[in-house]
């Protein structure tokens, strides 16, 4: 039985932080502007959240030390994140993507999937249906995106960001593999820094080496997840555009390389965890209240703990507070840690914010 073909589009925002700032503030244009921790002239501890494309050039990107930033270019613009702003952008912007799609589905903070198959009969009216996405968030917004048109999300996805910024790329169906060949294992959604190494070990390097693989051999070592890598590499997704279902909680864990007594490597590895559990909940739109970490010793002894704060909050100086207060009981210098986690619940979706700016 054949499947009815889709046209599929992702829109992702050009370095949606600063840009966010740049149009507030019309004097930082062409310069470098970072957003993300407080540099404190070097010596601040935190992380890049994004860069516009001018510190890109300086080596600056979202994820990197904002110390190591402040080194590659200490002449930029540093901003602490305005996440409210930001949200109240990003619910503009998804309020004119969304017309746009028969089926729509918001993917973080600047990113969205939209299904035309049923509006569009063919790839040149969903060209000119991007070109118009793109006119109204310039005309409205003042803001540019990317915006990727495949066959399915996977494609979609991996275009919108081949030509960035303000990028419009097509692959139709019998593009896919040519278009994915040629580009980086890492590329593909599954595969993070762990897998790629390993598929490296196997003399696999770009999408298409895995594209031509075994897939019994991938299946015997990743599993699921190495079948499903195999489907990808030839540009196979079946999955859905759909509105994402309500979020409980968000939670990260870790297990440390060797089991560890060493409190400060716990702590560090709980800050880690509490930004990457954080910024899913900005990116998500959602204040939490109830905040839970979990820790299993080398014995796999495992502990859960968690404290309800008299406000809701999305605030990562917040969280990791308290996590640290909850995970500090179980820190006794003779026993081994194996793994820690982090945990938030008890959502508030954040309301629009009406008259920002
Ligand atoms: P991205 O779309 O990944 O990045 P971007 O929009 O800044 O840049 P690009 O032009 O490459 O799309 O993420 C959207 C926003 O999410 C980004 O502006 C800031 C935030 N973010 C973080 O806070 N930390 C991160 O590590 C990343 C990747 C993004
Ligand atoms: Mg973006």
């Amino acid at each position: 039985m054949s499947e009815k073909k889709r046209i599929i589009l992702h829109m992702d925002m050009d370095h949606f932080y600063t840009a966010v700032e740049e149009r507030e503030h019309p004097e930082y244009k062409g310069k470098p502007v970072v957003v993300g921790a407080d540099p404190k002239e070097g010596k601040g501890r935190g992380v890049v959240s994004t860069s516009n494309y001018e510190a890109r050039k300086a080596g600056v990107r979202s994820g990197l030390p904002i110390s190591r930033a402040w080194k590659l270019c200490p002449e930029a613009v540093y901003l602490p994140p305005n996440f409210p702003l930001y949200i109240k952008v990003s619910h503009e912007i998804m309020d004119i993507a969304r017309k746009y799609a028969d089926k729509f589905e918001q993917w973080g903070i600047d990113e969205a999937f939209l299904d035309v198959s049923a509006r569009v009969k063919n790839y040149a009216e969903a060209e000119a249906l991007a070109k118009q996405i793109k006119r109204e968030i310039r005309e409205k917004e003042n803001l540019t995106c990317s915006i990727g048109i495949g066959p399915n999300k996977l494609i979609a996805k991996i275009a919108s960001d081949y030509q960035k910024p303000d990028g419009l790329t097509i692959v139709k169906e019998d593009e896919t593999e040519a278009f994915l060949a040629p580009m980086p294992a890492r590329k593909l959604l599954w595969v993070g820094r762990k897998t790629e190494a390993k598929l490296k070990t196997m003399g696999i390097n770009t999408i298409g080496d895995l594209a031509h693989y075994d897939p019994t051999v991938l299946a015997a070592k990743f599993g699921v997840m190495g079948t499903q890598m195999h489907l990808m590499a030839r540009g196979i997704d079946r999955s859905e555009v759909e509105p994402r279902t309500e979020v409980k909680s968000i939670s990260h864990e870790t297990t440390f390389e060797e089991d560890t007594a060493d409190a400060d490597t716990v702590l560090n590895a709980l800050d880690a965890l509490s930004e990457e559990v954080c910024r899913e909940a900005l990116n998500q739109n959602l204040f939490f209240k109830t905040v839970t970490v979990k820790l299993r010793y080398e014995n796999f002894e495992t502990h859960t703990r968690s404290k309800t704060l008299a406000f809701m909050t999305n605030r990562l100086q917040d969280l990791k507070k308290t996590a640290k207060e909850l995970l500090q009981t179980y820190l006794k210098r003779d026993r081994k840690v194996r793994l820690i986690g982090v945990r938030v619940s008890n959502f508030v979706k954040g309301e629009k914010q009406k008259t920002l700016a």
